[in-house]
């Protein structure tokens, strides 16, 4: 018998290549879409008529007990949130309601259709924010530096509590930034790769940043989505850190997006203070030491051909949109 899995946040970059994932691993997946007035599938596209959509939203809990009730999933991944560090300042708020409560929402849902589901909760290294040790490891003390980074330490507590509550299978893995080509335009990788192939194609004359000295750990997403899947597959569910254990500041990834389309950096990044944020994380580091001993994970993409995947995929979209 097939396992099934329901993914929330399966539109968004990481709930795209874990549907993948799952599919290949031969799951039934479910994925659970909000309402909008637009469509918003780009992501999916492709594996769309091989995935069950069902309606629901992390602000309503009623929907979620009933879509676990259809689908009498085995796994649960919730990957849904308010994810941009940005907007968690214009909208704090809503932020808390989806990012923190919104796992409250699930997990309650979890334990009152079947507390056997495996649950995995989507955790940050935005937990880590002003960094209390380095690297940042599973037993580093959080000191979250933003309204999401905030949102995210209840997010990993109410799933530790739930787990030692009522027993649930509920792992959570402390994701460090993870990009890609699908990744949305306003994260600052993303950002920067599809600015170079704007500039590239002669669209656009500057690209506007706003801090380059921030450090990040920055690793595949689909290299990641395979330790959580690997999360939910250990007999006993666990916390763990998931990292590349290298950091590059974001001044080394506009250098090498631009080099990777032939292009000198300095003639064309301009600074706008729009993009600095009122609470910064200087610097991330994750060691994934645990999950590679524990789960057998490791990543397959390093920071440089990550950049250039990202440069190369946005150079050909670039191209075929002028065209
Ligand atoms: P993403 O691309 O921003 O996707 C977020 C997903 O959440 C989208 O499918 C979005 O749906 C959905 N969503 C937002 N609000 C919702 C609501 N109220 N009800 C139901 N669905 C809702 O994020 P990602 O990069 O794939 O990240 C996946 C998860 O990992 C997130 O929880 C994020 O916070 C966390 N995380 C990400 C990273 C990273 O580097 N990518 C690192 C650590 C942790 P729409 O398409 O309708 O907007
Ligand atoms: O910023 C700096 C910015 O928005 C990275 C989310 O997936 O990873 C992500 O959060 C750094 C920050 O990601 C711009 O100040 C400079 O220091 O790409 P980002 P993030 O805030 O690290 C974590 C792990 C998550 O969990 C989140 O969901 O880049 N930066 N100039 C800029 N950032 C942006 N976005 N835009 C700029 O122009």
């Amino acid at each position: 018998m097939a396992k099934r899995a329901l993914i929330t946040g399966v539109t968004g970059q990481d709930g795209s290549y874990l549907a993948e994932l799952l599919l290949d691993e031969g799951y039934e997946v479910s994925g659970m879409v909000r309402r909008s007035s637009t469509i918003n599938f780009e992501r999916i596209a492709h594996i769309q008529d091989r995935i069950n959509l069902v309606a629901g939203d992390l602000l309503d809990e009623v929907s979620m007990i009933n879509i676990l009730k259809e689908i009498r999933p085995h796994e649960v991944y919730n990957l849904a949130a308010q994810s941009f560090v940005q907007t968690s300042w214009n909208q704090p708020v809503l932020t808390g309601e989806t990012t923190a409560l919104g796992v409250t929402r699930v997990l309650d849902a979890v334990r009152t259709v079947d507390p056997g589901i495996r649950f995995y909760q989507a955790s940050s290294s935005e937990m880590f924010g002003k960094v209390q040790e380095v690297p940042q490891v599973e037993t580093t003390p959080f000191y979250p530096r933003s309204p999401y980074g905030v949102a995210k330490v209840y997010g990993h507590w109410i799933t530790v509590n739930y787990r030692e509550s009522y027993d649930l299978h509920a792992s959570s893995g402390i994701l460090f930034n993870h990009e890609s080509p699908r990744r949305g335009l306003e994260f600052v990788t993303r950002k920067v790769t599809h600015g170079v192939a704007r500039i590239a194609a002669g669209i656009d004359q500057t690209l506007a940043l706003g801090n380059l000295d921030a450090e990040r750990d920055w690793g595949f997403a689909k290299d990641y989505v395979r330790a959580m899947w690997l999360m939910l597959q250990q007999d006993q569910p666990d916390d763990y850190v998931v990292a590349t254990g290298e950091t590059h500041s974001v001044k080394e990834l506009v250098e090498l997006s631009f080099a990777a389309a032939d292009l000198d950096w300095e003639k064309h990044v301009v600074i706008d203070e729009r993009f600095l944020r009122p609470a910064e994380v200087d610097l991330l580091i994750g060691d994934p030491a645990k999950a590679e001993k524990t789960l057998g994970w490791h990543r397959d993409v390093d920071f440089p051909k990550l950049v250039q995947m990202m440069v190369e995929a946005d150079l050909a979209l670039v191209k075929s949109q002028q065209a």
